[in-house]
C-alpha cells in the first residue's frame, strides 16, 4: 500500500489514539474522584462531569469509529484488492478530524456536559452536535463511495462465490451502522441543535431519550462485530499458524442475526421509564435475551474452532477434554502469536460482560442494578474488554504493516493485554457487587457518599471504591505498556515494504449456504421489526399518557437554561390580552 489512502488509513489509526490517551486519563480520574482520592468538583481546571463526558466521549464515540472505519478501509483493500478512492477517503477522513476537533473544542471549554449519552434535557452549544454528526457522516462515507461499490464489482467478477467472510462482517456492520443513524440524526437535527441554537425554547425529554436509545443499544454491536470478524478470520489461524475456522456459516448466521435482532431492544435501557408501556418493554426486553444468541454461538464457535486447531498441530492432547487449554499461546513473542494475547484476553473479560449483560437484561432484575455501578462495571467488560482489546491490537498490527516497520517492545506489546485483563476483571467485580449494594453511577461520591463528614455517608462502599482505584492503577499500566511499544513501532526505521495483509484462517466446514449470502431480505425484515418495535413507544412519548416539553438545562444548575414555552406564550396571551 502506497500513497494517500496509506496516510488517511495510519491517520484513522494514530488520531483516535493519541486523543485516548487523554480519554484513559479521565478515566483514571473517575476512580480518584469517586473513591474520594480527588475530593473536589474540578481538577486541573477540568470539572467531574467534564472529564466523565470526555472519557465516555473520546472511548466509545471517537476511538470506536475510527478504528472501525480504518479496520473496514483495510480489510476491503486486502480482501477484494481493490484500490479506495483517494478522494473519497480523504473527505471522509477529513469530516472526521473537523467534527472530532469541533466537539473536542466544546467539550473542553465546559460547553458540552452532557456525557456520552447526550439526550435532553442536557444541552450542549451547537459545536458539539454539529461536531459529532461531521464525524458519523465521515464515518459513512467509505460505505457509500467506496465498499459498496467494491463490493458489486467484485461480486459481478466472482459468480457463485462466497464474499470473504471478513468483507461480509464490515459490510453488514456499516449497513447496520447507517439504519441506526436514523433515530439519532433525527433527535440531533429536530430536538437537540434548534434547542441549542435557541431556534426551539422546548423540546420532549422522552421522546429525545427512546431517539437516543434506538440508537444507544445497536451501537454496541458496532463496536462489537469488528472484533467478532477478528475472532472467526484472524484468531484461529494465528493460534497455532496454520488453524482452521470451525465454520464459516456459523459466523454469517451469527452475523446475520445480529442484523435481526440488534435494533428492537433499545427500551432496555428504558425500563424504569414511568411514559412508556410496560408490554412494550418485555418485548425489548425478550429481543435482548434473542440478541444474546449470535453471542453464545459465536462463543462456541470461536471455542471449537481453537480446540480444533489446536488439537490438530498437537495430537497429545488430542483426547484432552480441558488440557488442551494449556497449549494456546496466551503468551508468545513468536510470529504474529502476540496478536492472540489481545483476542483471549479479551473474550475471557467478554464471558463476564454477557453474563452481566443478561442480568441487565432481565426486566425485573435490572431494577436492582439500573443507575448503579453494576452498569459501568457490565461495560467495561465488554466495550471497555473485548472491543478494546482487539481495536488496540488490531491498530498495532496494522501500523507495523502499513508503515513497513517490526513491532518494537513486543514483550510489553505481550504482557499488556493481560494487564488490562486483570485490572479490568477487578474493575467490573468492585463495580458490579458495590452497585448490588446500591452504589451510584454518573455521581462525585468523593464529595458525597464516600465522605466521612456528609450525612450521606456510606462506609460500606468505600472498600470497593479504592479497590477500583487499584484495579485502574492496573489497567492504565497494561496501556502504557502498548503505548510504549505503538508509539516505539511508529518511530522505528523501516525494514520492509509497506503493505497491508491479514491472516485469514479457512473455514473447517464451508459448506455453500445461499441464503446467508443475501443481505437484502434480512436487512427488510431487520428495519420492519425495527419500525413495529419503536411504533408503539413512539406513540406513547408523544402522543399517549403524561408528556410534555421541557427546557434545557446544564449540569450545574437546576434552573432551566432556555426560557420556558409556557412563560413566553404567557407573556403572549398577556400582551394580546393588554
Ligand atoms: Fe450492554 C448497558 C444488555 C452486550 C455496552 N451495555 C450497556 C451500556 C453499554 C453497553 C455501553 O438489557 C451502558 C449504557 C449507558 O450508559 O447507560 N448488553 C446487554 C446484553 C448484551 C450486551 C444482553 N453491551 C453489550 C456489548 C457492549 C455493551 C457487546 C459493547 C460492546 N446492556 C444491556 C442492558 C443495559 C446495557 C440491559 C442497560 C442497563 C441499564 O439498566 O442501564 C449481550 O449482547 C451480551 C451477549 C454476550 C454473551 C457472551 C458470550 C461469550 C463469549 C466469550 C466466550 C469465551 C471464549 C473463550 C470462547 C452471551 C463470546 C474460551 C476459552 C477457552 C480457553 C476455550
Ligand atoms: C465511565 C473508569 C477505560 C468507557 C467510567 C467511570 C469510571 C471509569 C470510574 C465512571 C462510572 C460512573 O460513575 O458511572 C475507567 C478506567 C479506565 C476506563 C479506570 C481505564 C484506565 C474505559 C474504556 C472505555 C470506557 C477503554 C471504552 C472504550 C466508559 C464509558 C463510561 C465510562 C462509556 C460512561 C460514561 C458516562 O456514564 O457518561 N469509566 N474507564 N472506559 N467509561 Fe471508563
Amino acid at each position: 500500500v502506497e500513497g494517500s489512502v496509506k496516510t488517511v488509513i495510519l491517520g484513522e489509526i494514530i488520531f483516535p489514539i493519541v486523543l485516548l490517551i487523554f480519554g484513559i486519563y479521565h478515566g483514571f480520574m473517575q476512580v480518584l474522584y469517586r473513591a474520594g482520592i480527588i475530593k473536589d468538583m474540578s481538577f486541573l481546571g477540568i470539572e467531574y462531569y467534564q472529564g466523565l463526558t470526555l472519557h465516555g466521549v473520546i472511548n466509545v464515540i471517537v476511538f470506536t469509529t475510527m478504528i472501525i472505519v480504518a479496520f473496514g478501509n483495510a480489510v476491503f483493500l486486502y480482501y477484494l484488492k481493490k484500490p479506495l478512492r483517494p478522494a473519497v477517503q480523504w473527505v471522509s477522513f477529513l469530516l472526521m478530524v473537523v467534527g472530532t476537533l469541533m466537539a473536542a473544542w466544546a467539550m473542553f471549554a465546559g460547553k458540552a456536559n452532557v456525557l456520552y449519552t447526550f439526550y435532553y434535557p442536557l444541552i450542549a452549544h451547537p459545536a458539539f452536535y454539529i461536531g459529532a454528526a461531521l464525524l458519523l457522516v465521515g464515518s459513512v462515507i467509505p460505505l457509500f463511495f467506496d465498499w459498496a461499490p467494491n463490493y458489486i464489482a467484485w461480486r459481478k467478477e466472482h459468480p457463485g462465490e462466497k464474499v470473504p467472510l471478513a468483507v461480509f462482517g464490515m459490510l453488514v456492520n456499516h449497513i447496520m451502522w447507517v439504519i441506526m443513524l436514523v433515530p439519532v440524526v433525527i433527535e440531533v437535527v429536530f430536538q437537540l441543535i434548534p434547542v441549542s441554537l435557541g431556534l426551539i425554547s422546548e423540546t420532549n425529554p422522552s421522546l429525545s431519550r427512546t431517539l437516543f436509545w434506538a440508537f444507544g443499544h445497536p451501537v454496541v454491536y458496532f463496536w462489537l462485530l469488528p472484533a467478532y470478524v477478528m475472532l472467526y478470520t484472524i484468531l484461529p489461524k494465528i493460534v497455532t499458524g496454520e488453524g482452521k475456522l470451525y465454520s464459516d456459516s456459523a459466523a454469517r448466521f451469527v452475523f446475520l442475526l445480529f442484523v435481526l435482532f440488534s435494533f428492537p431492544v433499545g427500551l432496555h435501557h428504558q425500563y424504569t421509564e414511568p411514559g412508556i408501556t410496560n408490554s412494550y418493554k418485555l418485548i425489548h426486553a425478550f429481543f435482548t435475551l434473542g440478541v444474546a444468541v449470535p453471542s453464545l454461538i459465536t462463543a462456541f464457535t470461536v471455542a471449537a474452532s481453537l480446540e480444533y486447531s489446536i488439537k490438530s498441530k498437537y495430537p497429545e492432547v488430542r483426547n484432552s477434554l480441558f488440557y488442551w487449554w494449556t497449549k494456546i499461546p496466551y503468551i508468545s513473542l513468536e510470529g504474529d502469536k502476540w496478536l492472540v494475547s489481545y483476542f483471549m484476553a479479551g473474550l475471557f473479560l467478554f464471558l463476564v460482560g454477557g453474563i452481566t449483560g443478561i442480568v441487565n437484561a432481565s426486566y425485573n432484575v435490572n431494577l436492582v442494578v439500573h443507575n448503579t455501578s453494576f452498569v459501568p462495571g457490565h461495560f467495561h467488560t465488554t466495550v471497555g474488554g473485548l472491543v478494546t482489546l482487539s481495536f488496540l491490537g488490531i491498530s498495532l498490527y496494522m501500523v507495523s504493516k502499513l508503515m513497513g516497520k517490526d513491532i518494537k517492545f513486543k514483550g510489553l506489546a505481550v504482557i499488556a493485554p493481560w494487564l488490562w485483563w486483570q485490572g479490568m476483571l477487578i474493575f467490573e467485580y468492585a463495580m458490579s457487587v458495590a452497585g448490588i449494594h446500591g452504589f451510584p453511577r454518573r455521581t462525585n461520591t468523593g464529595i458525597s457518599y464516600l465522605n466521612p463528614d456528609s450525612p450521606l455517608y456510606r462506609p460500606e462502599w468505600v472498600g470497593y471504591a479504592e479497590l477500583s482505584v487499584f484495579a485502574g492503577f492496573i489497567i492504565v499500566l497494561g496501556f502504557v505498556f502498548w503505548a510504549i511499544s505503538f508509539f516505539g513501532t511508529i518511530f522505528s526505521p523501516k525494514v520492509r515494504e509497506s503493505t497491508i495483509e491479514f491472516p485469514t484462517a479457512p473455514a473447517l466446514h464451508d459448506e455453500k449456504a445461499p441464503a446467508l449470502n443475501r443481505l437484502t431480505p434480512w436487512f427488510i425484515v431487520s428495519v420492519l421489526l425495527f419500525v413495529l418495535s419503536y411504533v408503539p413507544a413512539i406513540y406513547d412519548v408523544t402522543k399517549r399518557g403524561v408528556f410534555f416539553d421541557s427546557p434545557g438545562y446544564n449540569d450545574k444548575n437546576p434552573t432551566p437554561i432556555t426560557k420556558p414555552q409556557s412563560a413566553k406564550e404567557d407573556q403572549r396571551n398577556t400582551a394580546e390580552a393588554k
